[in-house]
């Protein structure tokens, strides 16, 4: 058993071996993860989480890194969170990212993790903001979230952050493939990296074309601008961060920082109950409660709705 009380107050301290362990703890999904998380939910709040998104190659683990170079800077302290969503394994599929974040692994205001979350109960949407959870209460300023991979996952991801950058590089057919995996929605901010190669104007224009930002908004509404960096020159990236600066007051300010946070709390809570279900229904009936029910549907002797509303009864009765 694991003293959890001594192992918050230590991660709240920003030790980066409890903060390691809490973690650890939300992926494994361990028995005193419920203790975990009710000791630090008083501590959260403050950070202010950012997620990182694009087509892979596209510069998102040297952005970040490179992000983490400006905010401590500033003095703060800030969290890395690298998601996998295709990989069961943490750490392989990252090494690359770990070997750019580099320059900050001794940094002990800097605390940064890798994640994978398939096969999990959940997977992303549930275990993704546990870990911001424990970033935040361990007292990060900033928390990073990177997501590696395309589609569905990124929007997952999108789901869990406060500002969401979508990174492009030109020459990629970026503008395209990000139209396609649905990630142009997303973003409050995007970032043309890679401009110290040819065609990052014309990638800023195309982007600029197909997110309609020339056209007129009600006054008050959030144009998401349009950065452009060499984040292994560490060029741009000041422009980025006074970006988030803006995106964050004007949240604060139209309460869409509330807002944001509130659907996320709700989405989680959703999650969570539904997995709870999912796993009181295999414990009380095995497969052989809905086996038998789906053979009558299938017989044509009840119908799918009345087979659900017994099934939930079931549970909860
Ligand atoms: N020329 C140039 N190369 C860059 C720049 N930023 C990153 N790169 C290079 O692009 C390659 C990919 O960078 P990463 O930061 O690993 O990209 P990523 O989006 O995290 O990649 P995945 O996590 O695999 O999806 C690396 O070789 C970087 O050195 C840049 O501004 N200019
Ligand atoms: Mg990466």
């Amino acid at each position: 058993m694991i003293d959890v009380p001594a192992l918050v107050a230590q991660a709240r301290e920003g030790r980066p071996r409890a903060v390691a362990r809490l973690i650890s703890l939300v992926e494994g999904a361990s028995p005193q993860l419920r203790e975990v998380m009710a000791a630090l939910a008083p501590l959260t709040g403050r950070a202010y989480v950012v997620g990182l998104t694009g087509s892979p190659g596209v510069g998102k683990s040297t952005s970040t890194s490179a992000l983490v170079t400006a905010y401590r800077r500033q003095g703060k302290r800030v969290g890395v969170l690298a998601v996998d969503p295709s990989s069961p394994f943490s750490g392989g599929a990252l090494l690359g990212d770990r070997v750019r974040m580099q320059e900050h692994a001794t940094d002990p205001e800097v605390f940064i993790r890798s994640m994978a979350t398939r096969g999990h109960l959940g997977g992303l949407a549930w275990s993704a903001p546990q870990a911001i959870r424990v970033l935040d209460a361990a007292g990060c300023d900033v928390v990073l979230v990177e997501t590696v991979g395309v589609g569905q996952s990124e929007v997952e991801i999108a789901a869990q952050a406060d500002t969401t950058i979508v990174l492009l590089a030109p020459g990629m057919g970026d503008g395209i493939q990000a139209a396609k995996a649905g990630i142009l929605e997303i973003g409050d901010v995007y970032v043309v990296n890679k401009a110290d190669r040819d065609g990052a104007d014309a990638t800023a224009r195309e982007l600029n074309h197909m997110l309609g930002l020339g056209e007129a908004r009600s006054p008050g509404d959030w144009r998401p601008p349009i950065v452009k960096t060499v984040a292994a020159k560490q060029e741009g990236v000041d422009e980025v961060v006074a970006a988030l600066d803006k995106h964050h007051t004007w949240m604060s300010e139209h309460g869409e920082l509330a807002a944001r946070r509130l659907r996320r709390a709700a989405q989680e809570v959703e999650t969570i109950a539904v997995t709870a279900l999912r796993e009181r229904f295999a414990r009380v009936h095995g497969d052989r409660h809905l086996d038998a029910l789906a053979q009558k549907v299938a017989d044509g002797e009840l119908d799918s709705y009345s087979a659900a509303d017994e099934l939930i009864a079931s549970l909860t009765g």
